[in-house]
């Protein structure tokens, strides 16, 4: 504190040049600004996810018709294991804290983040993490190659010397998530405008505080699962080894109690995301804030409660099947509340269908559409028969894609504008979406059908009858991953030579970012806003 007022009081004749940003390289890796940071984030993400899509594409071709042809047995478990650790940690979950960074202090009328220097640590551990993460590829031995469940003894007995490696990436990344949500939190308890309650804030803000709860939650226990993997490689332990005490289905309740909620940990910002746009081009207010808000709390608080649903059958007692399959389903109750909020603020309401409106809608839909898959998969004695088949990885990548990374698509396009002070074309913004839902279904739909028909998730090579499947779902995903670069060209046409923005940008959007330029200034709300 006292440091701070005596570097004011002598920087005071320079003061006026610390204005705008740091010039050069430096400006980025000192940056203690929440745009910075928010745009450093969004790039890595995007980087991430680009790798994250190669890797799904090689599993793709592998199963583009039956037999093996591209690569072996091996190389494939270390694709699927790579391609979602990848995508979990390193696109989706740093795209929301990108957006937390770029849009919380401007929504809550706030200079920036309340730990700035923080929050650089935060973004500067990741890429020495995924580096590390994606050096395994590398690496004598192999890659990690046992899911990114990474279930023991897969990953103790018989992981290959690259698992200390991933070990320690997991370890950074769970750092650089617990020191964000610190900073997610500080900043939303601490830094609100003057009048701004926390039921006046906009419910971005609060999926992203409750979020941060969790993640503050359940870090810690996905660090404890990796220490005691440590451990019992090296040092001597058997936690998760019968033959020296210890239990692998242990492994798999430590890793459910971190992974279920994590799974929320990826969907709570898009429900903020969708909840922003959505009023915007419906010229109507969200529909229920205050259930909105209650709703959220209900699903992250369930969320601890359901983990088993992911062991059913490792032979639990029948009690507790029973439990976790009622607790699952009870998380329907509150979703159902939010969807059924989304279709109320559209009821009625003058609509028009923006390329992110039209993500949103996707979202709504879509993720519902997952949401029953996961029904029917909570369905205990059901589950028997889905457990490990392409119908859990159809269930999974229709919540994921159309819920996590459509959300981000449309908060991208909503937000862009305010951003770069350059609208995007809206006819190229058009033509991703539909490119991207059409392929994503083309991609996903039928495993639904592969995985009912049995086909088991996690292998290189399958048997006929599984074929036309599996071809339409490849040529799906790679016009899925066509459309994506074709999304990086309409990003940075919009930033080199797009049509200005307004400061207002969408003419029903309400918020304090819309009161700011566009783009929105390096520095904003040095003097708070008075939020009545
Ligand atoms: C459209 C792009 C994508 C395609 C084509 C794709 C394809 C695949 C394929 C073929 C698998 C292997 C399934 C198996 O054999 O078990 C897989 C697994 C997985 N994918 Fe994706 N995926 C895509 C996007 C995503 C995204 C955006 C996420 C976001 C988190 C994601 C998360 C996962 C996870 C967690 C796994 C499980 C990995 C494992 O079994 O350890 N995927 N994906
Ligand atoms: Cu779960």
């Amino acid at each position: 504190m006292s440091a701070s007022t005596a570097s004011h009081l002598h920087t005071k004749d320079d003061h006026d040049h610390h204005h705008g940003p740091r010039k050069g390289l430096m400006r980025w890796v000192l940056t203690t600004n929440h745009k910075d940071i928010g745009t450093l984030y969004l790039w890595l993400s995007f980087a991430s996810f680009l790798i994250g899509g190669v890797l799904a594409l090689l599993i793709r071709m592998e199963l583009f018709k039956p037999g093996m042809q591209l690569v072996n047995p091996e190389f494939f478990n270390q694709l699927t294991t790579l391609h979602g650790l990848i995508m979990v940690f390193g696109a989706i979950m740093p795209a929301f804290v990108g957006l937390a960074n770029w849009l919380l202090p401007i929504m809550l009328g706030a200079p920036d983040m309340a730990l700035p220097r923080l929050n650089n640590w935060s973004f500067w551990i990741l890429p020495f993490a995924f580096s590390m993460l994606l050096s395994t590829l590398f690496m004598e031995g192999s890659a990690p190659n046992f899911g990114w469940t990474f279930y023991a003894p897969l990953s103790t007995e018989y992981g290959p010397p690259s698992t200390d490696f991933f070990i320690f990436a997991i370890h950074m990344m769970g750092i650089s998530s617990i020191m964000g949500a610190i900073n997610v939190i500080a900043t939303i308890l601490n830094m609100r405008a003057p009048g701004m309650t926390l039921m006046k804030m906009p419910i971005f803000c609060w999926t992203w505080l409750i979020t941060a709860f969790l993640l503050i939650a359940v870090m810690p226990v996905l660090a404890g699962a990796v220490t005691m993997m440590l451990t019992d490689r090296h040092f001597g332990t058997s936690f998760f080894s019968a033959g020296g005490g210890g239990d692998p289905i242990m492994f798999q309740h430590i890793f459910w109690f971190f992974g279920h909620p994590e799974v929320y940990i990826m969907i709570l910002p898009a429900f903020g995301i969708i909840s922003q746009i959505l009023p915007t081009f419906s010229r109507k207010p969200l529909f229920g804030y205050a259930s909105m808000v209650y709703a959220t709390c209900a699903i992250a608080l369930l969320s601890f409660t359901v983990w088993a649903h992911h062991m059913f059958t490792v032979g639990m007692p029948l009690a507790g099947e029973l439990f976790f399959m009622y607790a699952t389903m009870l998380i329907a109750v509150p979703t159902g509340v939010k969807v059924f909020n989304w279709a109320a603020t559209m009821y009625r309401g003058s609509l028009s269908f923006e390329t992110p409106m039209l993500f949103a809608l996707a979202f709504i839909f879509l993720f519902t559409l997952g949401g029953f898959s996961g029904m029917m998969l909570s369905i205990t004695p059901a589950d028997f028969q889905y457990h490990d088949t392409y119908f859990v990885v159809a269930h999974f990548h229709y919540v994921l894609v159309p819920g996590a990374l459509f959300s981000i698509f449309a908060a991208v396009y909503y937000w862009l504008p305010k951003w770069t002070g350059h609208y995007y074309s809206e006819i190229l913004g058009k033509t991703h979406f539909w490119l991207s839902v059409i392929s994503m279904n083309v991609t996903f739909f039928p495993m639904h059908f592969l995985g009912l028909a049995g086909m088991p998730r996690r292998i290189p090579d399958y048997a006929l009858q599984f074929a036309n499947f599996n071809q339409i779902a490849s040529i799906g995903a790679f016009v899925f991953g066509a459309s994506q670069v074709f999304f990086l060209y309409i990003v940075i046409k919009t930033i080199r030579n797009g049509k200005k923005a307004t400061d207002q940008v969408w003419e029903n959007a309400h918020g304090l970012e819309w009161t700011l330029p566009s783009p929105a200034p390096y520095h904003t709300f040095t003097t708070p806003p008075v939020v009545k």
